[in-house]
């Protein structure tokens, strides 16, 4: 995959991808170029076989500050053309269905602000690790919008109904200590370690059984849809398919010469 963008920053170990928003100067804010940028990077993952595990960060001091407001006030706002906005949101949706569907874990790694779109997009990854300075802000109705990039949906699931409402009509800042507590976040780290921390956690998941977790995903992703009868069918055929991996059977032979499994995502 290309490893060099504008307003991208790409780097592979060990599995791992980190690919890190890199727009510091406006809190790495979403032009047309970063969004694109970022909907190549992560479709290109998807389908990188050295790829077992994928981490979304942002340079500087913070994860992102949403939607850029200067480039939307230049172009949308001032054509006239805010029926549009629809429009212009649909490339956020390719986002938020490519990181939904990729078959392998998605971590945001976020410290300092994610607000607005920044702070959905890191909703819309599978986990979220978040160093103590961090600070999530469902910004829209500051300017009288909705949430979008999938907010409406990953928001209330995540935190429940009325927090969701309380973070989207408020649009307060949520720190890292709280999203943790709130269920928001999977941890919150010194900032000394945030580093080190999202690569441990990164690193596990790359060692795992990235077939596997690709079927979890899948599992848990159509359970929020489903009712308990589909779910126990669509259990059935991602069982079907995990018992028939070499991950699954090294597991088992793992266990019984009793020694540390080694994955290889097959
Ligand atoms: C920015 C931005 C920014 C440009 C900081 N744009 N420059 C909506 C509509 C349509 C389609 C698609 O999607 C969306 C979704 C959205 O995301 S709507 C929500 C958009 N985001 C916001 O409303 C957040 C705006 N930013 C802020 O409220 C603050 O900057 C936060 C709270 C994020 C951070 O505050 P501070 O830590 O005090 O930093 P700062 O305000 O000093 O910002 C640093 C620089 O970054 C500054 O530039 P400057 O030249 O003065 O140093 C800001 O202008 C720039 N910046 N956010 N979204």
């Amino acid at each position: 995959m290309r490893t060099a963008f504008q307003h991208l920053l790409i780097a592979e170990d060990d599995g791992v991808l980190t690919i890190t928003m890199n727009r510091p100067e406006v809190l790495n804010a979403f032009n047309e170029i970063l969004l694109a940028e970022l909907t190549e990077a992560i479709e290109a993952a998807a389908l990188d076989d050295t790829v077992r595990c994928i981490v979304i960060t942002g340079a500087g001091r913070s994860f992102g500050a949403g939607q850029d407001l200067k480039a939307l006030a230049e172009s949308v706002h001032s054509t006239g053309a805010s029926g549009k906005v629809s429009e212009h949101l649909q490339k956020y949706h390719r986002v938020v269905n490519a990181i939904r569907i990729m078959p392998k874990p998605v971590i945001a790694a976020v410290q300092g602000v994610a607000a607005g779109i920044s702070c959905n997009l890191a909703l819309a990854c599978d986990m979220r690790i978040a160093a103590d300075n961090a600070r999530f802000i469902e910004a829209f109705a500051r300017i009288g919008l909705v949430p979008d990039g999938g907010g409406g949906y990953f928001l209330p699931r995540l935190v429940g109904f009325g927090k969701a409402l309380e973070m989207a009509m408020l649009a307060d800042e949520v720190s890292g200590a709280e999203a943790e507590r709130i269920g928001l976040v999977n941890k919150c780290v010194p900032l000394a370690e945030f580093e080190s921390a999202t690569k441990a956690f990164a690193k596990r998941l790359a060692h795992g059984p990235t077939r596997t977790y690709g079927l979890i995903k899948e599992l848990m992703n159509k359970s929020l849809e489903s009712d308990l009868e589909t779910s126990l069918r669509i259990e059935g055929e991602m069982q079907d398919i995990a018992f028939e991996t070499a991950d699954h059977r090294e597991g088992v032979a793992a266990f019984l010469q009793k020694r540390p499994a080694v994955f290889t995502g097959r």
